[in-house]
């Protein structure tokens, strides 16, 4: 096991990772930014390491300094968390270099997955189900309008490098295909520095539902069963829940061995998530392959029992998985809110500054993932998340339930907070009745 972990991040997931340090017998040293000097994660760590200002491209983005911090506190591993660093194959190889172990994929799975045209190029021969379109990049716009034709409009033209949303178009007619793969290109050149596009078809309306996975270096893959991430607003995701409700039980478990299938064949060491697109008839196809510990694996962690944030320090300090797949279990439902320092009634306007009153709400099944005490004054340089409200249950609609009080139990101020939104969301309809779409937020935030 290593001695030390150095935490490439900040927040709840800094102090995520130090919890589960801890109960390995690691120490753990974190850096930080000016900004960040009195975050209270900084209090749970062994050491700790100022690397630069406020702004992320000066501290928790330089990767010289990161690296500085663990020569200098003797580290032997660095956990990227997510965000920031989590997803740079660079960076991976920059500690792969330096012979400090980077808790995460080889910077070969990493490219491999990470790139969405090589990522599907594995999953079609895996037999992972993925959308029609091109199986290259587009060389040839004649070819790629061609591919189209025959697979029918509308499509979507994406970047290989893109996420979150950009670099994307979707085109509803022939004539339109040409200039949106020019501006698609040009824009992720500049955005990503690869120009490279695809073309697939376009799927109105869908669920979005995403499998957890673990590897390890000795080939063992497996998954943690799946979670709806559907309801989100500009591709941030407002409410997750494990597992994903109303889906054919069968295949679920045929999506997910087929996630799985992906990792082992890639190699892959850690934690990842494979995202699928749900239509209205059951059927999935794969988006996307995230490779780090995502924001909400917590849903997955109380339905299944395992601690993913420590199995992906045990594997990358090259123990086995040690967990069969045949171990995994599912147990009750658990739903997560994002609770962010945002005003949803001023356009999602970020609250900055100082939290007087924080209260987290706590009982049987409750889980409050914050770094947030009284008195913490939120920096204006980050995401605005100030932690993560989980909730376990028997029961799906126990679990709204439990939310729905728990919410209530929580006390945010004086700056504005999501948690009222989430109330109003889970109180809807579409959610009670598991009518979500990937759309649905957004309509109704049109509505009223
Ligand atoms: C799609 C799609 C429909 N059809 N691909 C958005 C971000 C990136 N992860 C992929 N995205 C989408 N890809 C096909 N073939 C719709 C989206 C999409 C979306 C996906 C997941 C969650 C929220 C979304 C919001 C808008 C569009």
């Amino acid at each position: 096991m290593f001695e030390r972990i150095l935490i490439a991040n900040r927040g709840e997931i800094a102090l995520r990772i130090i919890r589960a340090a801890r109960e390995l017998g690691c120490e753990t040293v974190c850096v930080y930014s000016e900004a960040d000097k009195d975050g209270p994660w900084l209090e749970a760590a062994d050491h700790a390491v100022c690397i630069g200002p406020g702004p992320a491209k000066d501290s928790y983005l330089r990767i010289d300094r990161i690296i500085a911090a663990a020569e200098v506190s003797k580290a032997d591993a660095i956990h990227p968390g997510y965000g920031f660093l989590a997803e740079r194959a660079d960076f991976a190889e920059v500690c792969r270099d330096c012979e400090i172990s980077f808790i995460g994929p080889s910077p070969e799975a990493m490219g491999l997955l990470g790139d969405k045209i090589s990522a599907k190029k594995l999953a079609r021969e895996v037999g992972t189900p993925i959308f029609p379109g091109t199986e290259d990049a587009v060389e040839d716009v004649d070819e790629a309008v061609a591919v189209a034709q025959e697979i029918g409009f509308p499509v979507i033209v994406k970047a290989a490098a893109g996420g979150g949303g950009r670099g994307m178009r979707i085109v509803r007619e022939a004539s339109e295909l040409r200039g949106a793969i020019e501006s698609a290109s040009s824009e992720a050149l500049a955005a990503f520095g690869s120009g490279a596009v695809y073309v697939e078809k376009f799927l109105e309306k869908a669920r979005h539902v995403e499998v957890q996975c673990l590897g390890d270096s000795h080939g063992n893959a497996i998954h943690l069963f799946d979670r709806d991430c559907s309801s989100q607003r500009r591709h941030q995701k407002l409410i997750e829940e494990a597992p994903a409700p109303a889906v054919d039980p069968v295949k679920r478990l045929e999506t997910a061995e087929a996630a799985a299938r992906l990792l082992r064949e890639a190699g892959y060491c850690g934690a990842a998530t494979v995202e699928f697109l749900m239509d209205a008839n059951g059927d999935y196809s794969m988006l996307e392959v995230n490779t780090r510990v995502q924001v909400e694996h917590c849903v997955t962690e109380m339905i299944t029992g395992i601690d993913i944030v420590q199995a992906s320090i045990r594997v990358a300090a090259g123990e086995p998985l040690g967990i069969d797949q045949s171990e995994v279990k599912l147990n009750g439902h658990s739903i997560e809110c994002r609770i962010n320092a945002e005003d949803p009634d001023r356009d999602f306007m970020p609250q900055a500054g100082e939290v007087k009153t924080f209260v987290a709400p706590g009982g049987l099944g409750v889980r409050m993932d914050s770094h947030v005490r009284s008195g913490y004054r939120i920096p204006p340089f980050y995401d605005s998340m100030i932690g993560k409200l989980i909730v376990h249950a028997p029961s799906r609609d126990e679990a709204i339930t439990r939310m729905r009080g728990a919410l209530s139990d929580l006390r945010i101020g004086p700056g504005k907070s999501t948690a009222p939104l989430h109330s109003k969301l889970l109180d809807r309809s579409e959610f009670r009745n598991v009518e979500m779409d990937i759309h649905w937020v957004e309509r109704m935030l049109k509505e009223d």
